[in-house]
């Protein structure tokens, strides 16, 4: 039986990556420093529903399935924090076999900010995004190069590292040939926020890590995700994954659900032809456990592109116009000027192909899909504040 560690467990995903694996027999230890939670106090954005503690989810979970969570709650930012998972002084006792104390085998690695306009809301957020993501990242490389190089980190990056380039884009490499000679490099890169540089430098560190140290990594380039249903979080209404819909960490197919289900109009930016890679939260999940079954071997850097299908933000929004006005909405569409700095039209062929090979089977965003989603929303519609859907973070 493996043992998982996942950094970054209180989280959007990383929560139900923990009871999946969980739920699949594995070991799981979850890390949180509860940023995510914080931030969204500070900046006063609503999530949709109130959430038990990390701890307290985690004896849900074993009062529900007799499985066993273990919590850690600490900042990753801190070496000693992250050391301690690894070095001895995180004792690992499970009541269940207690002969197993074994240091994890993988480490998933979600511990980052996550939002690209959180990171530019001025200096100050930008520096904690910086000083968050690189810092953690260089901990845990750090950590594993000291106390097990065999551990195998696989590491959420984002298909944004790449930006919108006129070329197809490939999964993490390309082969280059230049004056009659040829090498495989990373495939060019190129940001278009603050955030999303953190991700090209995180996996700057960990190819570093890679070539001086031989490490084991997995880096999974994900669009933005939807959805919040999984088979664990339908086990019990407290076990649901935190929900945002506001403009700072609210992704665009969740706040658009949202916006139909109070009548706002759904906030297209610009033109609306800027187009994303998209997957349903199950589907990052069964991409995880595939790349954490077949891990990546000693010395590689192994590069996915975890995404299922693509949809410019206009299609989008005649998606969830189309079923809202179904199921009963007067759903709108609106388009208001782009507080981003992005190609509003553009070419957009990424590749995505690994992880099929690999054995993850797509889910799409079907009417189905999204009728699921606008069922559980109207839920907590009593919850919904209209004031920060849009406040206009400006990335110009
Ligand atoms: N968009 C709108 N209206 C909205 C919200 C977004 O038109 O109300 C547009 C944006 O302009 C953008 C696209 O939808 O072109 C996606 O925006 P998003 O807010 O859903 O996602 P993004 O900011 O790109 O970031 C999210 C996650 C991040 C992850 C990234 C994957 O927050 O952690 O890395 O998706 S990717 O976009 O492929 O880089």
């Amino acid at each position: 039986m493996n043992h998982i560690l996942i950094l970054g467990g209180d989280g959007y995903l990383g929560w139900p990556t923990a009871m999946y694996f969980s739920n699949r027999g594995y070991r799981v230890t979850v890390v949180d420093n509860y940023f995510r939670r914080n931030a969204c106090l500070e900046l006063d954005v609503g999530m949709l529903y109130a959430l038990p503690s990390l701890v307290e989810r985690a004896k849900m979970w074993h009062e529900l399935t007799g499985n066993e969570i273990k919590v850690v709650i600490g900042d990753l930012q801190e070496p000693e924090v992250m050391r301690s998972l690894f070095d001895g002084r995180i004792r690992y006792d499970w009541a269940v076999n207690p002969s197993f104390t074994g240091l994890p085998d993988t480490v998933v690695h979600y511990a980052e900010q996550p939002s690209a306009p959180y990171s530019l809301i001025n200096h100050r957020y930008a520096n904690i995004t910086l000083q968050n993501n690189l810092v953690v990242t260089n901990n845990l490389m750090f950590a594993v190069r000291d106390f097990e190089r065999d551990i195998h980190i696989v590491k959420l990056g984002t298909m944004g590292e790449y930006g919108t380039p006129n070329i197809d884009i490939e999964e993490g490499w390309i082969e280059i040939e230049h004056k009659g000679r040829a090498e495989r490099f990373l495939f060019p890169r190129q940001a278009s926020s603050l955030y999303h540089t953190t991700k090209i430098m995180d996996t700057d560190l960990l190819w570093f890590g890679v070539r001086m140290w031989e490490l084991r990594v997995t880096d999974l380039m994900q669009g933005p995700v939807y959805g919040l249903e999984t088979d664990e979080m339908e086990m019990d209404d407290r076990l649901k994954t935190l929900f945002n819909y506001d403009e700072i960490f609210g992704t665009i197919i969740n706040r658009f659900i949202v916006q139909a289900v109070v009548g706002y109009p759904l906030t297209v930016y610009g033109r609306g032809g800027q187009t994303r890679g998209y997957l349903h939260v199950r589907d990052t999940l069964q991409c995880v456990e595939k790349a954490c079954e077949t891990p990546a071997k000693r010395g590689e850097l192994r590069i996915f592109n975890q995404i299922m299908e693509t949809f410019a933000a206009n299609e989008l929004a005649e998606m969830v116009q189309k079923v809202g006005n179904e199921l009963g909405y007067d759903v709108q569409i609106d388009h208001i000027p782009n507080p981003r700095k992005e190609a509003e039209e553009h070419y957009y062929h990424p590749t995505y192909q690994g992880l099929i090979d690999i054995g993850v089977t797509p889910h799409y965003l079907t009417d189905r899909v999204l009728e699921n989603m606008f069922k559980t929303v109207a839920q907590y519609r009593h919850n919904i504040r209209e004031d920060v859907i849009f406040r206009g973070v400006q990335w110009g």
